[in-house]
């Protein structure tokens, strides 16, 4: 595919206003007749309309048949020179569901005796449905009518309000749906099948009457209560804390178990991912519960952040993916635990998108250039984007973003937008100019702040010093100075926040933290009357998305794991001492003893304390994962790494067997069904304690077989086999069998079961995930099936995955050529495993970059793995 450059962006030069589909739904030959009300912007341009894998059976004009000679349909274009609008083109084309593996377009889940028919249009599937100018920016009307086999599509279901169904007499019938909403095409959506539903009605704060109505196969549709919980709390949440409200008179969700990715967004139909919209006790961890609650939240949120107001192309897809993340992670703050909820997401950036950042596939939030889109929606656009609103949030406080963006949605309502208009809104209703900001989607790379502080106690003063600086990444040599908010506090002997002033100022703040604006390369920022060195506090709820370097002492840290008044703050601390002890281990074979002693103190303390958020007390207990130790190393040996990090997890467990006892003992059995943020935390700290007082001692191990053997919920049972498995147990063979016996016939279930096994940092793991591949419950078509066996393999196993005779790689790249055939953007994103090649010791580097030249010698790559590998080896 050709690259596409963010400046020759050029305005449409035809619109269509309206759309009437009619669609004869059939799993083998469906047929679309759409019919576009076209104008023309520019007199001089020919028609020239998006067109892919789609039979034209024919094409008229204002009701005249054209001639063969009259068009030319190739390359995904469709071309009608000489035309000029207004005009009415009418186009019938047949296409075959049941054959598109890509999952893009219209598709079959499922088998084509069992299975629905749904779409998947983001970013380009639309022009796979029919002939349409398949743009961001071109909004229009739809008015849709499907016809089917009764029996086999008893639902029908598009985007819209409902206009009217019937019977056609043949054993077939009939829908419509109107949608009053200007949308852009990626957000079209039908589906039509053999579905159950549950159904609620919601009172907007407007007073609309909305059916909100969860549709899945009938095997499904006991497990969508949590879901539609979810669903109402984020309709009411966000009409509290952004003034918006939902504006059709139903809204449907569908659960399908075939789909490349989390859920979509189409106006009114939102389709997900069994994945995220299942979830009961015995089927789903506390973990998805989460998940589903996040996710339905943000579809939901996109409403407004995405098809309200749209984006004017896909350059400017971080303008409603960073949005809606950040919505998303205010909404699951508000409703579970914020404290949790961070520290998550400050592991996924870090995990992923310090990775992706770091290595040739690095990307601006905002890319000024792609050739397939489907392969940036990525972590730096979904997370680091959502870092910046985060930051943006942060700077302009709470009331002055809401107002911001209430000037945004009412300025660009209906329309499509660009960031520089998000900014612009933000900063027009706050009084401030927010330009600057656009370094921080123009630029790529993770910015590193380093701070030093220092205390002067002639002149009672405290002086922090912050510079920051971003190293090249491809095409970009030269980085400028970002705003960077780092949110401070300064705590005294006692543990107390000191008052906050700067010199010059005339008092201090009334609160104790504050946000210091870096808006150059360096700056120093004097706070005044600080009687004793203080212990600082610094990048608060990480208030900016950089690797911090700080020269804090570890009794410092130690202070601050301890007593941070911010549950956030204390596991950052914590973290910063892990990685200090591992930079250690791996250095000198084991990390320095006073250091060890002074960080398991800490966590010791929290363990003890039930006045902490148990959530926090196991987060302090979770080492990080190894990808993010790597991070910002050279050469890596992941063999090393894993020894490293497994010295400093298991020295913890083992300094701290008497208070894990103790405070698994004290948490009871766990065995209830609640799952209410405090059950949720509860059960995550009494697993934390379970790994780890078995990796302490095998003795330890008839805990896990008890609690295996007890577990009334799928948290627990789960967590129990990990634990076994990892302990390589007696039991373990037996357990997973109990397990895969226990839930056969469940696909989601059975997911988790692959992934256990495909990420135990074992390198057999290998091995063991080859055999899986054979297994019956393994389908080489479902992504999700792919994602939780080779994707866990690839992506979180980076032990057994970069194995030194070779072997993770080869499994991996012969399983990526084999997908691209069936699912491209599945295989396109197994390839970012080895994006970060350059990055290891030089036998593992060279044994990626053959893996990556042979994927890229293979003949009929798919563009979407293509771009990947060619991006790779640049
Ligand atoms: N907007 C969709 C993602 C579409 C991915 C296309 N390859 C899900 C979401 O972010 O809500
Ligand atoms: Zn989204």
């Amino acid at each position: 595919k050709p690259t596409r450059f963010l400046r020759d962006y050029r305005a449409p030069a035809w619109r269509i206003d309206d759309v009437e589909l009619d669609v004869e739904l059939d799993a083998a030959a469906t047929t679309v007749h759409a019919r576009l009300s076209l104008q023309q912007d520019d007199a001089t341009a020919p028609l020239e309309l998006d067109a892919e894998a789609l039979d034209l059976l024919d094409l008229r004009v204002d009701g005249r048949v054209l001639a063969g000679d009259e068009f030319t349909l190739a390359d995904g274009r469709l071309v009608v020179p000489g035309l000029r609008g207004p005009l009415v083109l009418e186009s019938r084309v047949r296409i075959a569901p049941d054959r598109n593996t890509a999952l893009q377009g219209l598709y079959l889940s499922g088998t084509p005796e069992h299975g629905f028919l749904l779409t998947q249009c983001e970013a380009e599937g639309f022009r796979r449905i029919t002939p349409f100018l398949d743009r961001s920016d071109v909004l229009a009307r739809y008015t849709v009518t499907l016809r089917a086999d009764r029996a086999r599509y008893p639902v029908l279901l598009a985007n819209g309000n409902a206009d009217g169904a019937g019977d056609l007499g043949d054993g077939r019938h009939w829908a419509r749906f109107v949608d009053p909403h200007p949308k852009p095409s990626y957000l079209f959506a039908l589906v039509a099948g053999r579905l159950e539903s549950i159904e609620r009605t919601f009172v907007t704060a407007q007073g609309r009457r909305v059916r909100l109505v969860i549709h899945a196969e009938a095997d499904a549709i006991g497990r969508c209560d949590w879901a539609m919980q979810c669903l109402e709390h984020a309709m009411r949440w966000d009409e509290q804390r952004f003034g918006r409200c939902y504006d059709l008179d139903a809204f449907h969700v569908v659960a399908t178990h075939d789909f490349t990715m989390g859920a979509m967004e189409n106006k009114g139909l939102n389709i997900f991912n069994a994945k995220y919209l299942l979830a009961d006790p015995a089927s789903a961890t506390d973990d998805d519960h989460r998940h589903v609650l996040a996710v339905v939240g943000h579809e939901y949120f996109h409403n407004w952040s995405g098809n309200r107001v749209t984006c004017r192309d896909w350059f400017q897809l971080c303008l409603k993916e960073g949005l809606t993340v950040y919505r998303e992670q205010e909404f699951e703050s508000d409703l579970a635990s914020r404290t949790l909820r961070r520290i998550e997401d400050v592991r996924l950036l870090w995990r992923a998108q310090f990775s992706e950042d770091a290595g040739p596939l690095a990307h601006a939030v905002r890319p000024d250039r792609y050739s397939e889109i489907n392969n940036f929606y990525t972590a730096t656009v979904y997370e680091k984007g959502a870092e910046i609103v985060r930051m943006l949030g942060v700077v302009l406080g709470r009331d002055g973003f809401r107002r911001g963006l209430d000037l945004y949605f009412a300025r660009h309502d209906g329309t499509a937008a660009t960031i520089e208009d998000f900014l612009a809104a933000l900063g027009d209703a706050n009084d401030v100019d927010l330009s600057p900001w656009l370094a921080w989607y123009e630029q790529a790379g993770t910015p590193e702040l380093r701070a030093s502080g220092r205390h002067d106690a002639r002149r009672r003063c405290y002086e922090l010093t912050l510079e920051q600086r971003t190293a090249p990444t491809p095409g970009q040599a030269h980085k400028r100075a970002l705003p960077i908010p780092v949110a401070v506090a300064l705590f005294d002997r006692s543990g107390r926040a000191l008052p906050l002033r700067l010199d010059g100022e005339d008092a201090a703040v009334a609160a104790n933290e504050r946000v210091l604006l870096l808006g150059s390369d360096s700056a120093t920022f004097r706070f005044v009357d600080v009687d004793e060195a203080p212990t600082p506090s610094l990048l608060r709820g990480f208030s900016a998305p950089v690797r911090l370097v700080q020269d804090t002492s570890p009794q410092a840290l130690a202070a601050l794991a301890r007593h941070d008044n911010d549950g956030f703050n204390r596991w950052f601390a914590s973290d910063a001492l892990v990685r200090r002890l591992f930079a250690q281990a791996l250095a000198h074979g084991e990390p320095e003893a006073t250091l060890f002693s002074t960080w398991t103190g800490c966590v010791g303390s929290a363990l003890d304390d039930t006045g902490v958020d148990p959530a926090l007390a196991a987060e302090m207990l979770t080492v990080a994962d190894a990808t993010s130790l790597a991070d910002g190393l050279d050469d890596v040996d992941p063999e090393g790494v894993h020894q490293a990090r497994a010295r400093v997890e298991t020295g913890l467990a083992c300094a701290l067997v008497a208070p894990l006892l103790r405070r698994r003992l004290a948490l009871g059995d766990g065995g209830d069904l609640a799952v209410e943020p405090l059950a949720q935390a509860r059960r995550r700290l009494r697993n934390a304690c379970l790994a780890a007082l078995c990796r302490a001692d095998v003795a330890h191990a008839p805990l896990a077989r008890a609690q295996y053997e007890q577990a009334r919920n799928l948290t627990d049972r789960l967590a129990a086999l990990g634990v076994l498995l990892s302990m390589r147990d007696a039991g373990a063979s037996a357990a997973l069998a109990d397990f895969a016996a226990r839930h056969a016939g469940d696909a989601l279930v059975l997911d988790k079961w692959f992934s256990l096994q495909a990420t135990e940092a074992d390198p057999r793991a290998c091995e063991r995930v080859a055999a899986l591949l054979a297994h019956p419950a393994f389908r080489w078509s479902n992504p999700n099936n792919v994602y939780a066996l080779l994707g866990a393999f690839a992506l979180r196993n980076p032990r057994a995955f970069h194995r030194a005779d070779g072997d993770g790689y080869r499994l991996v790249a012969d399983a990526i050529l084999r997908l691209d055939a069936l699912t491209p953007q599945v295989a396109a994103r197994l390839a970012t495993a080895f994006g970060a090649w350059r990055r290891y010791e030089p036998i593992r580097r060279a044994l990626m970059h053959r893996e990556l030249e042979r994927m890229l010698g293979r003949e009929h790559l798919s563009p979407d793995l293509a771009d990947i590998l060619g991006r790779s080896l640049a």
